[in-house]
């Protein structure tokens, strides 16, 4: 992109032009050296969105679910985004071509921005690239992000960090329940989901559920919406997403979570999180990169070896590397 087109891709995406909206996100999705200029381009309009994380453990109705939110809220005229996370594991071979199809009917719809993710390649997975996408997402005017991630492993807790509001869906059975524990984004929800409550089992799970919600099991001080009088009541939703039964009810929770985030200051204070946190990123990268920028004598490799020689211990090592970025 020439310098001067920039504010010009970023105007028609404002617009919702699918092809700026794509364009942007490739842009920002190769990192490539107009990503400071973008990102600049994009602060301005950006703080609408509602960004909505999906998660769970795999086959359990994520894409299925996606698609019907993206139904209900287009019959309510609303612009919808969706970034589909593809965390290359074993467990989703094949998965993104079943979404194609499924998401084809949204596909013609001017209102709907679809954006596939491939987590693999990235070092640190998509942590970083993800809020640019949202950024763009969220200029292009979507009222709703949908981010949908498979929920097993800690890369996908930390994607499910940037929405203002996580689902976790579960299906009937205690193994999709312990699953979820075990890979704990059952920590993170704001609002469980029972799909498949077409299958035996579903009263059981929303049972364990509620009490669990009611017993605060929560592991962050319950700052994410404790059960408390004050707070957030962790809502559990049963839904059967292949027959649409449940998305109602649904989409009236997120919009509930929405009010409550705004009217509590919890939307605010997450915001801030997470804006610290990207922060802190890039000016990590950034000492990382003048870090190895060091070479010959105070080096790494030269460092290294004479740790190895017994002449230097490692922190004393880190010190004569730390002294060779200062600035001064
Ligand atoms: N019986 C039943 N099947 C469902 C329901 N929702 C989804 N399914 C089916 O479950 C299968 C997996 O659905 P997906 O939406 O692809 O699940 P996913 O969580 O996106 O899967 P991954 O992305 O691979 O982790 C599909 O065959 C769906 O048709 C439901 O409510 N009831
Ligand atoms: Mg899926």
């Amino acid at each position: 992109v020439r310098r001067l087109d920039l504010p010009i891709l970023v105007e028609r995406a404002r617009r919702g032009e699918q092809l700026a909206v794509a364009r942007l996100i490739s842009l920002v999705e190769n990192g490539g050296p107009e990503l400071p200029a973008v990102a600049a381009a994009l602060a301005p309009l950006t703080g609408r969105a509602h960004v909505i994380g999906l998660t769970g453990p795999p086959g359990v109705g994520k894409s299925t679910m996606t698609s019907e939110l993206v139904r209900q809220l287009r019959a309510q005229n609303r612009r919808v985004g969706v970034l589909a996370i593809d965390p290359s594991s074993p467990f989703s071979g094949g998965a993104l071509l079943g979404d194609r199809v499924r998401m084809s009917e949204h596909a013609t719809d001017d209102g709907v921005f679809i954006r596939s993710m491939a987590a693999r390649g990235h070092l640190g997975g998509l942590a970083w690239a993800t809020p640019h996408a949202l950024r763009v997402l969220d200029a292009a005017g979507c009222d709703v992000v949908l981010i949908e991630t498979v929920g097993v492993g800690q890369s996908e807790v930390e994607i499910v960090a940037l929405a203002d509001t996580t689902v976790v869906l579960l299906a009937p059975g205690a193994g999709d329940g312990i699953q979820a524990a075990k890979a704990g984004v059952l920590e993170v929800a704001d609002v469980f989901v029972v799909n498949k409550a077409d299958r035996d089992g579903a009263d059981q799970t929303v049972r364990d559920l509620r009490r669990m919600v009611t017993l605060g099991v929560r592991a962050d001080g319950g700052t994410r919406g404790a059960p408390t009088d004050a707070g957030w009541r962790i809502p559990v939703q049963r839904t059967v997403a292949v027959r649409g039964e449940g998305m109602a009810q649904l989409v009236a929770v997120l919009d509930a979570h929405r009010r409550w985030l705004d009217g509590s200051g919890e939307r605010e204070r997450r915001r801030l999180v997470r804006a610290g946190s990207e922060i802190q990123a890039i000016a990590l990268e950034r000492v990382r990169a003048r870090l190895d920028q060091v070479r010959g004598a105070g080096g790494v490799p030269e460092l290294a070896s004479r740790v190895l020689a017994g002449e230097l211990d490692p922190y004393r090592a880190a010190d004569e590397l730390m002294a060779r970025i200062e600035p001064g």
